[in-house]
């Protein structure tokens, strides 16, 4: 009989979204958190707010709200993009190897 092992989940943490930015996660498993709760996902406000997480969507889904999340499924892996400055353009771009379906719960906003 095989035991089995428990592996604990990880957290993944960045306090800036240059820390994301450009960031490739090779050794996510299911269960793995992402915190992005230390980065100001508004710096058009004062203060840390929180990102809106908006699930897979494509280039058109960020709004000029910024504090924004949203995911990508492309070539096998997922992308996760921030917006956080208003436009509606992205600020930080990392990728997670192979396809994940990651939901709010997976991600401290
Ligand atoms: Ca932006």
């Amino acid at each position: 009989m095989t035991p089995s092992i428990s592996v604990p989940s990880k957290t993944y943490e960045f306090e800036t979204s240059a820390d994301w930015h450009g960031s490739i996660i090779k050794d996510y498993v299911e269960g793995d958190v992402f915190d992005f709760s230390g980065i100001d996902a508004n710096m058009g406000k004062t203060g840390d707010q929180a990102f809106d997480f908006l699930g897979v969507a494509g280039t058109k889904a960020f709004t000029t709200d910024g504090a924004q999340i949203r995911l990508r499924h492309y070539d096998g892996d997922t992308y996760i993009y921030l917006n956080t400055d208003g436009d509606t353009f992205y600020e930080a771009k990392g990728r997670i190897e192979g396809i994940h379906h990651l939901s709010a719960d997976d991600l401290l906003l």
